[in-house]
């Protein structure tokens, strides 16, 4: 967090001496100095147009990092209008830089950077956040939600905020909304995937997520964990022979041009926690800390929506793009649901009976 008024005014205050200066102006003419001190401000400080009205206070730059694309993309596209919402409703006193594509690192170099506070915010999933507190992996048990609605239900319960209270007690970062990573399908190089005897021998990417590897295995197949940022690449060049995603990140993260088969299977739920350093939250001026709470809010809940428009979009896309878009018959998906059935001992084994009951009972109440 960069609350730095003074160093932030001087090249805005040495630029306006030179101006005044050099076009022996004060007020008076096209606009006031006050005006003029805006826009230089404005210009020197890198923020809005001139028309930005200048901040009365101290200015908070906070960044959010993530891995996902710039633009075009569920996540990317919610963030930037949450941007510009956050910076009207605060009068330009609360900035959010947006720095998405791995920019800041992968996942797990995210989280740590948001512990260690040299990241102020950021958003990741579960495979990667079930690196420091496994408890989450309870939520990526195979086929546990039967739709995107039910798990934002789960997500919208008390159960989602023990378990962000749990994240805070294990990892001492805040979880501060439950976003949207999307329902993941396998894509695949050589052949569709309809059934357990198409995954046999393939080597699938997976996130370092102990939860999905056991499902790939379990299928017969064999996980290979990659960053994110290194998947188009090991696809491409046939390190591996598929993966597993949602589609809108397929296709935002181009991964169709490389992966001509994709299923429908929705095998997991995959959220997008949105995490913050206590110590930033904290320190946030009271109004501030309101407008910054509620558009997150606001935010996970506009996510949420374009992810399931962009799944529809996407799909569409890459079915004219030449891909093969397959939807498992009941018999395949029971097939699939079978073969993964015995995962959950390995998410018990991982996350502990506490959660995974917990879980698996909210989830059965919102079934009631
Ligand atoms: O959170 O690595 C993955 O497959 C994730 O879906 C990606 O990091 C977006």
């Amino acid at each position: 967090m960069k609350v730095n008024r003074t160093m932030r005014m001087l090249p805005a205050m040495l630029l306006l001496a030179v101006l005044l200066f050099v076009t022996g102006c004060g007020g008076g003419q096209s606009g006031s100095a006050d005006e003029g001190a805006a826009e230089t401000e404005s210009a020197a400080t890198g923020e809005a147009e001139g028309d930005a009205e200048v901040p009365s206070g101290e200015v908070v730059t906070l960044k959010w990092a993530h891995v996902s694309p710039p633009e075009n993309d569920k996540q990317a596209d919610a963030i930037l209008e949450m941007i510009e919402i956050i910076k009207e409703e605060s009068g330009g006193r609360l900035i959010i830089e947006h720095y998405p594509s791995s920019m800041l690192g992968n996942e797990g170099e995210i989280f740590e950077g948001i512990q260690m506070g040299t990241i102020e915010m950021g958003s990741l999933s579960a495979g990667s956040l079930g690196g420091f507190y496994p408890g989450v992996l309870a939520t990526t048990i195979p086929f546990l939600f039967q739709t995107r609605e039910e798990a934002w239900e789960f997500f919208d319960s008390e159960t989602a905020v023990w378990l962000a209270d749990k994240v805070f007690e294990e990892t001492g970062v805040k979880c501060i909304g439950w976003a949207e990573n999307g329902l993941r399908c396998f894509t695949s190089t050589k052949k569709q995937i309809k059934s357990p005897a198409d995954v046999a021998g393939m080597k699938i990417r997976t996130q370092q997520n102990p939860v999905t590897m056991a499902m790939v295995t379990a299928l017969g197949g064999s996980p290979q964990p990659i960053d994110f940022a290194e998947l188009y690449t090991a696809l491409s060049q046939g390190a591996v022979d598929g993966q597993e995603n949602p589609p809108s990140l397929i296709y935002t993260q181009g991964l169709y041009e490389v992966q001509p088969y994709l299923t429908l299977d929705y095998h997991v739920y995959d959220f997008l926690g949105v995490f913050i350093n206590p110590s930033v939250l904290d320190n946030l001026p009271d109004d501030l800390r309101e407008i910054l709470t509620k558009n997150v809010n606001d935010f996970v809940k506009n996510e949420r929506e374009k992810s399931r428009a962009y799944d529809e979009r996407d799909i569409k896309a890459m079915a004219d793009a030449g891909v093969s878009v397959y939807t498992l018959t009941d018999e395949e998906y029971k097939q699939m649901v079978d073969a993964t059935a015995g995962v959950v001992d390995v998410v018990r084994e991982k996350a502990g009976d506490e959660v995974v009951d917990r879980i698996l009972a909210q989830v059965e109440a919102l079934r009631q």
